[in-house]
């Protein structure tokens, strides 16, 4: 699409399909958000804590290894052999953050239980879970349940495109990208794009250089898989989560310098970004 089709993401558009908490809710009304932890586990808290902030009812850590450090008390640690069996109940999963070139094989498998789900399942795909949608023939089309977060480097290795090349043609990058793995497609950087496999394209107006950090990504993930979980769809998830995302960058970077916000702070911040449009 052309540059003129797209919209900004304003959150008062999915704000009626988001956030309202019935005096008879359960925790069970706000879904299960499902998370791998992979070789680098400081990935996996920075998502799980993005997840939890963005209000899923339960976060699920599946985890292959012993966890190096306690995580927040308020997830629930599943150490088992086989991840993608041990979030059968959850209603969206995060694949990706901190998952190692080694472990991000186990994509076929993943994706395997959510096209077979019997209830909905969304799915988040981030950093290197990412490379298993290279296919020897193309890349995978794995549908619209996907959302797929490439920073512009990610995103240029899937399309083999340069860096600089997606960069100069952001919205086209994304489009394409989306049409091709039939997912939607938010491709991160300053002014996100948030592309639909239909063509639909919006652009996130929040977010600043306080974002440029590292794990700050991993946070945008969890914050995705947690909206996802609550149920929205994957466009409307990805383009409220790059929003409070943003939002919490601006907030956190205003409170504590541009310079020295962490990934964590951001997450800090998040519950303020949440409270802007409430
Ligand atoms: P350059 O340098 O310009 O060529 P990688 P990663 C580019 C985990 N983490 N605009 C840029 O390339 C992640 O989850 C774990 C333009 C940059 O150098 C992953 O699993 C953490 N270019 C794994 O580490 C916290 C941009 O991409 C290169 C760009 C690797 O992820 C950290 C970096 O990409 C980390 O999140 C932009 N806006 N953004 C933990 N606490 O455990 C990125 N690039 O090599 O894929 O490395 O993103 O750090
Ligand atoms: P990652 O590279 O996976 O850690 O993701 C970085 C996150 O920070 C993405 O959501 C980017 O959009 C965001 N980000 C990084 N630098 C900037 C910037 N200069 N302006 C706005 N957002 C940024
Ligand atoms: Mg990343």
């Amino acid at each position: 699409p052309e540059e003129g089709l797209a919209s900004y993401v304003h959150p008062a558009q999915l704000r009626c399909k988001w956030g309202s908490r019935e005096a008879l809710s359960h925790k069970g009304s706000y879904g299960r958000c499902g998370i791998y932890v992979g070789e680098m586990q400081g990935a996996a808290m920075l998502a799980a804590a993005g997840a939890a902030r963005a209000g899923a009812g339960l976060v699920i850590l599946a985890t292959g290894a012993p966890l190096a450090h306690a995580p927040r008390p308020d997830y629930v640690v599943r150490m088992v052999s086989d991840q993608a069996s041990a979030l059968h109940d959850c209603t969206a999963i995060v694949y990706g953050p901190g998952l190692g070139a080694a472990s991000s094989q186990h994509l076929h498998g993943l994706v395997e239980i959510i096209q077979q789900a019997q209830k909905p399942v969304r799915c988040v795909i981030d950093a290197d879970g990412l490379t298993g949608l290279r296919q020897a023939n193309g890349l995978w089309r794995v549908g619209p349940q996907f959302v797929l977060t490439p920073h512009p480097k990610e995103c240029a290795q899937l399309l083999g495109w340069t860096t600089a090349d997606v960069q100069a043609h952001r919205l086209a990058a994304a489009s394409e990208l989306a049409r091709a793995t039939g997912a939607v497609v938010l491709l991160k950087g300053y002014r996100t794009i948030i592309a639909a496999p239909d063509g639909a394209v919006r652009i996130n107006p929040t977010g600043d250089a306080s974002l440029a950090v590292g794990g700050s990504g991993d946070v945008l993930a969890g914050i995705i898989g947690g909206l996802l979980a609550q149920g929205l769809d994957s466009f409307d998830a990805a383009s409220l989560g790059a929003w409070l995302h943003g939002c919490a960058g601006e907030l956190a970077g205003a409170a504590l310098t541009p310079i020295s916000t962490t990934a964590s702070d951001v997450i800090d911040y998040i519950s303020r970004a949440i409270l802007t449009f409430f």
